[in-house]
């Protein structure tokens, strides 16, 4: 982190008051010690505590004293609790996220843009005194397996104890991470305000040349637990295209065979669309020895080492989706989130038991996310309501979770919600058709997000809202890891979300999901080695995928080509890809140039 400046002459005076309250806090790092000054100053906290790590039971018996959380039916939900967040606070907010950068086209045309200082500025009128009559606490973290030499570290000073909590779960903090900082400048600073919540004044900016970030008037998810969104992607983006690496929205899991064999799987799927679930996944019944184990459920960091590529997860704890987590469609989940989790913003029985739609049946009587009574309310549980969970909770994590180097990728995926056109999986025949099957994802949108919901949007990489920097160059990026990495992972898109004419999904999806898995397995291994080759990318064969749950008719049906479909899905995709002008990589320009001639004479 570079060292700033910027002290003014108003907070030089409280800098003053604030030092000694610094140095008792016995931390070695200068820079960070002259950042703690600077912030208290700005923001004036009646005291400063450094998280150590042994904390979390002191933070959330004081949240429960104050009724911030719930306690849930300790027989069932031992050490668990419910949390309601503002109601204007329940999702990430895109149009108040920033990337900051000096030069506009650093950016790039798909974020919101603001220049350094700006951002500084505003961020100091909004924070100004925002502490006074709290407490300012000071979050070192991990990011990575701790012996990682491609871990890296942040600090995240907030205001808000629930945000402490989350971060104490979520990645590996307390004296370790202050350990691991030592005297190097190279950590992340995260500044987080919970301020007025009012989604008005709402930022969440990101500084990449300061690496660092700044947050306020918000305390949801990704706007405030800054390790999550701000740092392990966007900030890690720009540290992975400097340094050739790679910082994605990726899901990473290990499945073995009844054979013994194993195969690292990273996916990419936008934001509610299924990267938990998939990396949870629980084999269905007759594929009798095949196992799957998490690696990440969110976001892989991958490096090269000896010529192939590596996934990393960087966080500790999940910060998942609950609707729509039942027995049936994620057991593994339900299992992790029996104990020691926070669920945020999903309604609560009689037997102070947590409830969200598509669990089970509704309870007779409950109370909805408000805290308001619910009878026959039409949404009980807020539709972006989460659990977070401690990763080491979870039954089935493999072994490469905490090594060092990671897991060896061997496919990645990218999918998304499409209920129409898209087919259920496809091989892309190279690197860089792969790379255009990422930059060509579009997805219908979900509650994940702040906005309107089902309407479909490009989302490249599904890092439409993650990439620090200019999305053009993220491309170029991808293709030069292509050259980078001699045993590339071959890659695939899925769409497990295709729907009939009654609305209804046509793949059964969740554990059913292996089943294409298997396919891929076949393809990497290269034991199938038929396929449809179609301008779109390589499909099975129908009798290559086995799923005695859907009729041959209805598999066709979602293993088929539209070729006019296709074709003015190209005239968006392309429209989309106009705004990065000449610095669209030429080499995806040609690959899409092959897909539209492929299909003009398909
Ligand atoms: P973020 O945590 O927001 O990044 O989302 P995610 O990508 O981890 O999505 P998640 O796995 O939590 O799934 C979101 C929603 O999609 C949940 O309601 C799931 O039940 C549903 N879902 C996940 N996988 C499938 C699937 O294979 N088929 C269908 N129909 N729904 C799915
Ligand atoms: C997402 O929106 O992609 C999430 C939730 O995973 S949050 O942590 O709020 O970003
Ligand atoms: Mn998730």
């Amino acid at each position: 982190t570079t060292e700033f400046g910027w002290f003014e002459e108003e907070e030089e005076g409280y800098a003053e008051k604030y030092r000694g309250a610094v140095d008792s806090l016995k931390i070695e790092n200068g820079v960070l010690r002259r950042y703690l000054t600077y912030f208290a100053a700005l923001t004036r906290p009646d005291n400063i505590v450094l998280i150590r790590g042994d904390e979390l039971e002191g933070i959330i018996s004081s949240l429960v004293s104050e009724g911030k959380l719930i306690r849930l039916n300790g027989k069932t939900y031992p050490n668990s609790y419910l949390y309601r967040s503002d109601p204007s606070d329940v999702a990430r907010s895109e149009k108040n996220t920033y990337i900051c950068t000096p030069e506009r086209e650093d950016a790039g045309p798909t974020n919101n843009w603001m220049n350094p200082a700006d951002a500084l500025a505003r961020f100091r009128d909004l924070a100004r005194g925002a502490y006074s009559g709290k407490t300012m606490y000071v979050v070192p973290y991990i990011l990575g397996p701790e012996e990682s030499p491609f871990a890296e570290t942040g600090v995240e000073i907030t205001d808000n104890p629930y945000v402490v909590a989350n971060m104490m779960m979520i990645t590996r903090s307390g004296k370790r991470a202050l350990d691991r900082i030592g005297e190097s400048t190279r950590f992340v600073l995260g500044v987080h305000v919970t301020g007025s919540l009012n989604p008005e004044e709402r930022y969440i900016m990101h500084l990449p040349e300061d690496d660092m970030i700044l947050s306020v008037n918000t305390a949801y998810g990704g706007n405030a637990l800054l390790s999550k969104k701000c740092h392990a992607l966007r900030i890690a983006s720009v540290h992975a295209k400097r340094d050739g690496w790679m910082a994605e929205h990726m899901m990473a899991i290990e499945v073995v065979r009844p054979d013994g064999r194993a195969f690292g799987i990273t996916g990419a799927f936008p934001s509610a669309s299924g990267k938990t679930n998939l990396s949870m996944i629980m084999p269905p019944s007759d594929m009798e020895g095949w196992k799957a184990y998490l690696v990440s459920d969110d976001i892989a960091w991958m490096h090269s080492v000896n010529g192939s590529l590596y996934a990393i997860n960087p966080e500790y704890g999940f910060f998942g989706v609950a609707p729509g987590t039942n027995e049936r469609t994620n057991p593994n989940a339900l299992d992790a989130i029996r104990h020691d989790t926070i669920f945020t913003n999903v309604a609560l029985t009689d037997s102070g038991e947590p409830w969200w739609e598509g669990l089970g049946p509704r309870p007779p009587h409950l109370i909805d996310w408000q805290g308001r009574d619910c009878n026959g309310c039409e949404q009980a549980a807020h539709p972006n309501s989460r659990f977070t969970t401690p990763i080491l909770n979870y039954r089935q994590l493999s072994a490469k979770y905490s090594d060092p180097r990671g897991l060896k990728v061997d496919a990645m995926l990218f999918g998304g919600r499409r209920s129409t056109l898209v087919p259920l999986v496809r091989e892309a025949r190279n690197w860089a058709q792969g790379v255009l099957f990422g930059a060509m994802l579009r997805a219908e949108t979900t509650a994940a997000i702040t906005g309107k919901v089902g309407v479909v949007r490009q989302d490249p990489m599904a890092m439409i809202a993650f990439c620090g920097y200019n999305m053009a160059d993220y491309f170029s990026h991808w293709l030069r890891m292509g050259s980078m990495v001699k045993d590339r992972p071959r890659i695939y898109y899925v769409n497990w979300f295709r729907k009939d004419s009654k609305g209804e999904f046509i793949w059964p999806g969740f554990g059913e999901n292996m089943r294409v898995i298997e396919w891929i397995t076949g393809r990497v291994s290269g034991e199938i080695t038929k396929g449809i080759e179609t301008p779109i990318g390589i499909l099975p064969e129908v009798d290559d995928i086995r799923a005695p749950g859907v009729s041959r008719e209805r598999l066709e049906e979602i293993l088929s080509v539209d070729r006019d479909g296709w074709l003015r899905e190209l005239d968006e995709v392309e429209a989309f890809f106009s705004q990065f002008g000449d610095r669209f990589p030429v080499e995806l320009r040609k690959e899409i140039e092959r897909m539209r001639e492929g299909l003009e004479n398909w």
